[in-house]
């Protein structure tokens, strides 16, 4: 581990340990930054302070987040869910951040004849995360033999080091170019906000983490909706209040003719194409969509 403990950071500041290098930091630092952070990257630096918040970044192998948060050496950490689970700390899940999707895969070589997990009782499998590869399989009750590899793991079958791997999977791509296919995942993964349990209990950090948590709700909401302006018949007022679920009561403005309105509602990115559709169906039109900068819900 990096000796971060050593770093002598303003007490009045809370402390985020993020990856300094690796596939989670560019879209971390963009999350930062949207959230209104003023900073210095990585760079040569091990960490850096904010110029307009009390918040110090600590740069850093991914790996270790989990155990920086949870020894308190940094109050928060940004990582792989993946990663969190396999390190087993006690660590606090506080925020998703809808970045850094990823599957933990069981996957073996195509001309193997394995079709269930259930077939590879007895089998090797090599994998980067024993915790969590043992826990899958010990829940389903099969008896395999766990091989922990820190790297490379898609070779292992190709070496004759496992009959399957446990690997993390995203675009599937690496899967594909080592004559593997996947058979079940273990884990959903994505980026997360963790936070050491202690952070909430003293009353400055849990005033500045709080503040914080606004900021990343309000980027990462505005993220999951648009914005829709439309015009429509007055009586299809009803059904579109039920398009805009979970925010307050859209806005409706009179049009010249009376039997139409203008409205105007926020719509989930998940279900923005039907939505659409069936505001079409309702009768809108000229249906205006715009992104939305920050969304406090
Ligand atoms: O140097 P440091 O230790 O900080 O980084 P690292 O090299 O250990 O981790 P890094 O940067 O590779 O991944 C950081 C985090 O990104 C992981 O812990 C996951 O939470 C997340 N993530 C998302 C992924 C992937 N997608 C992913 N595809 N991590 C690894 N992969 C690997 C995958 O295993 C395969 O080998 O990328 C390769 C390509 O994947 P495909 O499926 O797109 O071909
Ligand atoms: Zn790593």
């Amino acid at each position: 581990m990096t000796p971060v403990n050593v770093l002598q950071l303003d007490g009045e500041q809370i402390k985020l340990a993020i990856q300094k290098d690796g596939r989670l930091t560019e879209a971390t630092l963009q999350l930062l930054r949207t959230a209104g952070l003023q900073f210095e990257s990585a760079k040569q630096r091990l960490f850096t302070v904010c110029r307009n918040f009390p918040l110090a970044i600590l740069y850093v192998r991914d790996d270790d987040i989990p155990e920086y948060v949870a020894d308190g050496v940094a109050d928060l950490g940004i990582v792989g869910q993946n990663l969190v689970r396999e390190a087993e700390r006690p660590v606090e899940e506080l925020l998703p951040l809808n970045y850094g999707h990823c599957t933990l895969m069981v996957a073996v070589p195509r001309e193997s004849h394995i079709q269930s997990v259930e077939h590879l009782a007895g089998c090797k499998i090599a994998t980067s995360y024993p915790v969590t590869t043992r826990q899958f399989f010990q829940e389903r009750g099969i008896n395999v033999d766990i091989t922990t590899i820190s790297g490379s793991v898609e070779l292992a079958p190709t070496l004759g080091v496992s009959t399957a791997i446990v690997d993390l999977v995203s675009s599937g791509s690496s899967l594909k170019l080592n004559d593997l296919v996947p058979l079940e995942s273990v884990l959903q993964s994505q980026a997360a906000l963790i936070a050491n349990p202690t952070t909430f209990k003293d009353e400055q950090k849990s005033v500045i983490l709080n503040r914080l948590l606004m900021r990343l709700n309000g980027v990462i909401n505005a993220r999951s909706y648009k914005y829709i302006m439309m015009n429509a018949p007055r009586k299809a007022l009803p059904s579109i209040v039920e398009l805009a679920a979970g925010m307050h009561s859209p806005t409706v403005l009179p049009t010249a003719d009376p039997d139409w309105i203008s409205v105007h509602i926020a719509v989930a990115e998940d279900v923005f194409w039907e939505s659409i559709e069936q505001l079409r169906e309702l009768g809108a039109q000229g249906i205006l969509v715009s992104p939305i900068e920050k969304l406090f819900i």
